[in-house]
């Protein structure tokens, strides 16, 4: 109970900072905990392996256990990988990124195709917008407007989403409310007007699981015409955090008619900054440096610092914070943006790291665990100019403020619609239910691993169900009819509901608006930024407060890439 209760704690306390803090605890005393027979993976004869389906095994973490009900057992999909039958060497080499400046009335070609990658030595066939993971970083002035043609030369059905944009409904990319899907080989004209300074990023709409994973995300960095927006720096870097799941030379395949994962999503067990192993930058000591932080994972919420280098929080989403604030890291959940900056004062090497508390759920252990995701090298020579004092200063954005102002009076007001957020379940394995009945005694707010990898990857689209669902009507997903005027401020009340089969986080995202996250379990935000997706720990009570100002239909959906695969979505109508 004590252990829950600290970690219900932790909940609470991951809205009261704007960038979320996560400190890091002891892990908690073992508890009581189903004991399955040990049947370690790195210990299983490779015959046994193979018969995991798919012709290989699914990667365990060293010493985890597998269930032995499920030992043999097979997601109930086909697989699939992209550009089955293609040799990688006839392929292009995927390319960085390359800044695409973009001024107001410009076209951009925007090609999502099938490349090469090599990640550790490892080369693989995945895709890319116009051969470059991450794509294109598009830089665009505020308020312009640009033309994108989009061409669909991959082998599945795709569109591409203007994510955090409040632009037209009809460019939103969603297929079958707002467009078709763009099938193989077509194209699409995309209309996207960017109002809102900031980092955004687009991505395909359809089968997420598989397209973002392969690689198609890229950043677009909309720069307000006010030259002091942000404070001076030395280094300005943009970087998406992301992880691959891959078993020596392969990739797990996907599940080809429905994802599988569905109950954890896909954790990947190869994290990437910028679709690369390594990070790294040299700077020299003193600098300032401004990281645009965006998060295209499929699942995996990370928690993220700098070697002890200071950092200050400064914008999300889709603006600013009221208030610049220092934080010892910054929680990202996939789909966030965070915008820090950081000072490295001393000569040496900083690690960048994601530092979080993994479960084993099958030991029902909770233990540290820290990545380190890239490197920043500090030479000995000092930075010029120094930015230490703009640095030292907590910049009061009173823009950002006085915007809000205009909401404050909402506030308190009762919630216009209340979210329920859990999952139904059937045909999984028995072992699988068994195991979840005695699991779900305990639960984490943030699942930061997949503490079950051979259950989760056996749980599919066809037999979990994630749901969003009305309390005042019990409809879920798309039965949900739901209709804000044009112009109203809603709020939206969402409780994550910690007595489902496996709770668990969602990242909840809404196309075409902006909201507030205006209080966690009761506790008001004292410091907002306007954000498109917000963290809802399990067992969280968050009120977000919807500016309902862009007139269309919205999807309103969990960005855990594997949970909208299985339903997590509804729509709000803005007329
Ligand atoms: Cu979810």
């Amino acid at each position: 109970m004590i252990r829950r209760l600290a970690w219900f704690a932790l909940g609470v306390a991951l809205g009261i900072t704007p960038a979320t803090t996560f400190a890091q605890r002891k892990p908690p005393a073992k508890k009581p905990a189903p004991k399955p027979a040990p049947m370690s993976h790195d210990t299983m004869s490779m015959d046994m392996a193979m018969d995991m389906g798919n012709g290989m095994p699914i990667p365990m973490p060293p010493g985890m256990p597998m269930i032995p009900g499920l030992v043999g057992l097979t997601p109930p999909v086909q697989s699939f990988l992209p550009g089955a039958g293609r040799d990688p060497l006839r392929l292009p080499a995927a390319q960085p990124t390359r800044i695409t400046p973009l001024r107001n009335g410009d076209t951009l070609d925007l090609t999502a195709m099938i490349v090469r990658r090599t990640i550790k030595g490892h080369t693989f066939v995945m895709y890319g917008f116009n051969g470059q993971v991450p794509g294109p970083l598009l830089r665009v002035p505020q308020n312009a407007t640009i033309t994108v043609r989009f061409h669909n030369r991959i082998d599945l059905p795709s569109t591409v989403h203007w994510h955090g944009v409040r632009l037209d409904n009809r460019f939103d990319g969603m297929p079958g409310l707002t467009q078709d899907s763009v099938r193989a080989g077509d194209d699409f004209t995309y209309t996207v007007k960017f109002p809102d300074a900031g980092i955004y990023w687009y991505h395909p709409h359809v089968r997420e699981d598989i397209e973002q994973a392969m690689g198609l995300f890229g950043n677009i960095r909309v720069d307000s015409p006010d030259k002091s927006y942000y404070s001076p720096v030395n280094w300005e870097q943009t970087l998406t955090l992301d992880d691959l799941l891959i078993n020596g030379d392969t990739l797990i395949p996907f599940g080809k008619e429905s994802p599988d994962f569905a109950l954890m999503g896909r954790v990947g067990n190869t994290l990437l900054v910028n679709g690369e192993p390594k990070y790294s930058l040299r700077v020299k000591r003193g600098a300032v440096v401004r990281f645009f932080l965006t998060n295209v994972s499929s699942s995996r919420t990370y928690n993220l610092s700098f070697g002890g280098a200071p950092i200050k929080v400064v914008a999300s989403d889709v603006s600013k914070f009221e208030r610049e604030e220092r934080v010892p890291s910054v929680v990202i959940a996939p789909a966030e943006r965070y915008v820090v900056e950081v000072k490295f004062d001393r000569p040496g090497t900083y690690a960048f790291v994601n530092a979080i508390q993994a479960i084993n759920h099958y030991a029902g252990e909770f233990s540290p665990e820290v990545d380190t995701l890239g490197t920043i090298a500090v030479d000995a020579a000092a930075a010029v100019p120094s930015y230490a004092a703009q640095f030292s200063a907590l910049r009061e954005n009173s823009d950002v403020s006085r915007d809000i102002d205009k909401y404050r009076a909402y506030f308190d007001k009762p919630p216009d619609k209340t979210l329920r957020l859990t999952v139904a379940t059937n045909s999984l394995p028995l072992a699988t239910v068994q195991f979840m009945n005695v699991d779900t005694a305990y639960f984490a707010p943030v699942e930061w691993v997949d503490g079950m990898p051979d259950m989760n990857w056996l749980s599919t689209g066809k037999q979990v169900r994630w749901i969003l669902r009305d309390e005042s009507t019990g409809k879920e997903n798309m039965d949900i009819d739901w209709t804000a005027a044009r112009g109203s401020v809603v709020k939206l009340r969402i409780f994550n509901d910690p007595k489902s089969f496996h709770p668990m986080q969602h990242p909840i995202h809404l196309h075409g608006q902006r909201m507030l996250v205006v209080s966690r379990d009761g506790v008001r935000t004292r410091n907002m930024a306007w954000k498109d997706t917000a963290l809802i720990p399990v067992g969280s009570t968050v009120d977000l407060l919807i500016d309902a100002s862009n007139p269309g239909d919205w999807m309103l959906h969990c960005h855990i890439a594997e949970h909208l695969g299985a339903g997590m979505m509804t729509m709000l109508r803005v007329r």
